[in-house]
């Protein structure tokens, strides 16, 4: 015994570095099945060559070695025959991937000499692509070339998601987010698996979408005042800093839906009407009828720009054929840009909207996106107008799930939920996090609140098989470029990655946490920021 009373072997236990902590396999969001077989780990090899086993195997083959290629600093030459030493074979085509789940399932087998990843769809071997990913080191997020040892355990997964609509919603409205900006958010989210992108493309605040002249233009509306006015603008409310100003050009709209198909995410333009329109009546002075709201003042000819956060003030006007004219017009154009399905109209919070008016304004656009050929999404206010019988979709945030149970069981509607406690962004996670809402939790929504919900029985009197799936939404009141989206995104937006992914039966939030721990590091390294959960143990 020493002088301070405790022994030498004590003070050597102390000295000893503590046990490592025990490997983690950290795939997010869980796969179906996963059988880690131990023994020897798969080595990248520097001569490794991508083998694309089919026309369809291509792209995605493409996307793996192009994720590859920067950290492990080798060639990674994309073949179509000649599998050489250490090959990563991407194989597609009717009958690879799992049974039933040709959308986006896909196998993955990690070997000691060789790496399969074999699906259904090119879409199926992406998320295998992802999957093979975080079996990498960490460093494999490296932008630049690290000398590390490339090798993933062997394992043998066979997986597919539980919902087809796993989304991400960006309000570019009221804080703009330039293409490259779009894309990081692509990039970041597509590692989770997440396949939609929602883009909130109108609000009071800002016009982000450019919107060609009709042939025939009765009102004689110059639509290029939409983006050349309603671009210029965004939130200006004192207590936060200005938002961005902009908009997408039809290029930049183009281009932002080709990186999200390569990312294999389908986009959601959404164009939000009969409410939060003070930027379409500020730029265009043709819709400033007698019943759109806020109504003109003696001498104005267009409403003031409003950059306030407040919501529900504003409306067209359903008495005015101005109003439909300008919808069709709009509505059509963004269908032509657009190749995914869906055209989101919006339809929350109008406030000021006369109940009757209101209706007769939804079914009238609802209508027009139906003869546009695209599935009408709108939030869940809309619920109860005449929605196209089998071709709609209710995208519940808050209020009356009773309304969206009659719409999926009257009108054969579908669901996709993105309940505010358990989806919103914007909402605090913390209570360090010093700007952000806490209405919708009645205090923070922290990760366990995006993560314990099970959207499967979340709306009483609906299926599992109404719902399309989950959303994430990052409202822009007070978030500025793509930096603060990520610190308010991440990593909740892992959370909702996996609920819409993973059975619910093999979810936990303990084994979620311990996953996710070694997911940290990964985004360090990909320079994705993310908030540091007090309940997740970072490693
Ligand atoms: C409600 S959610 C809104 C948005 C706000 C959001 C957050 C929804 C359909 N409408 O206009 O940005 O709350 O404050």
């Amino acid at each position: 015994w020493s002088t301070y009373g405790y022994s030498v072997s004590e003070f050597e236990i102390w000295d000893r570095p503590p046990a490592p902590p025990k490997p983690v396999l950290g795939l997010v969001p869980r796969p179906v099945e996963v059988q880690e077989q131990g023994g020897t780990p798969y080595t990248l090899h520097k001569n490794t060559r991508v083998v694309a086993a089919g026309r369809d195997a291509r792209a995605p083959a493409e996307y793996l070695a192009r994720a590859l290629r920067p950290a492990t600093g080798h060639r990674l030459p994309v073949v179509t025959a000649g599998e050489g030493v250490a090959p990563i074979v991407v194989e597609v085509g009717p009958g690879k991937g799992p049974a039933g789940h040709e959308d986006e399932g896909y196998r993955l087998s990690v070997a000691p000499g060789r790496i399969a990843i074999a699906a259904s769809t090119p879409n199926g071997a992406l998320n295998g692509v992802q999957t093979l990913r975080q079996l990498f080191p960490q460093w494999v997020e490296s932008g630049s070339a690290v000398p590390a040892r490339w090798t993933a355990p062997a394992v043998t997964i066979t997986d597919y998601p539980r919902f087809a609509h796993r989304g991400m919603m960006l309000d570019v409205a009221r804080s703009f987010y330039p293409v490259a900006e779009v894309k990081a958010a692509v990039d970041a989210a597509a590692r989770f698996k997440i396949n939609r992108l929602h883009l909130h493309l109108t609000d009071d605040q800002g016009w982000r979408i450019a919107v060609g002249d009709p042939a025939t233009n009765p009102s004689g509306i110059d639509y290029g005042l939409l983006t050349r006015v309603g671009g210029a603008t965004a939130m200006t409310e004192r207590g936060t800093e200005p938002g961005i100003t902009g908009f997408y050009t039809k290029a930049d709209y183009a281009e932002i839906v080709r990186y999200a198909g390569e990312n294999g995410m389908t986009v959601i333009p959404e164009i939000d009407l009969p409410g939060h329109v003070n930027s379409a009546l500020h730029s265009v002075p043709q819709l400033n009828t007698a019943g759109a709201q806020p109504r003109l003042k003696p001498g104005e000819t267009t409403v003031p720009h409003n950059g306030t956060g407040s919501v529900g003030y504003s409306s067209l006007d359903a008495a005015a054929p101005v109003t439909y004219e300008f919808a069709q017009h709009v509505l059509a154009e963004i269908a032509a840009m657009t190749p995914g399905p869906y055209l989101h109209i919006g339809g929350d919070e109008a406030h000021v909207t006369p109940h009757a008016d209101y209706v007769k304004m939804v079914d009238a656009f609802t209508a027009a996106v139906k003869g546009l050929g695209k599935t009408v999404v709108g939030w869940n206010e809309y619920a109860g107008t005449a929605l196209p019988q089998g071709d709609a979709v209710v995208q519940f945030w808050n209020g009356s799930l009773a309304a969206v149970a009659k719409a999926v069981n009257e009108r054969g509607a579908k669901a996709i939920l993105s309940p505010a406690a358990n989806t919103y962004v914007p909402q605090k996670q913390d209570s360090r996090q010093l700007q952000g809402g806490t209405w919708a939790c009645g205090g923070v929504c922290g990760l366990d609140r995006h993560y314990n919900w099970d959207p499967g029985t979340y709306v009483p009197g609906v299926a599992e098989s109404s719902v399309l799936g989950v959303e994430s939404a990052l409202w822009g009141e007070f978030i500025r470029r793509i930096g603060q989206a990520q610190y308010y995104s991440f990593p909740r937006l892992i959370a909702t990655a996996e609920v819409g992914w993973t059975p619910q039966n093999q979810r936990d939030y303990a084994g979620f946490s311990t996953r996710l721990s070694v997911i940290g590091g990964r985004l360090t390294v990909a320079g994705v920021n993310f908030f540091p959960t007090a309940d997740v143990p970072w490693r």
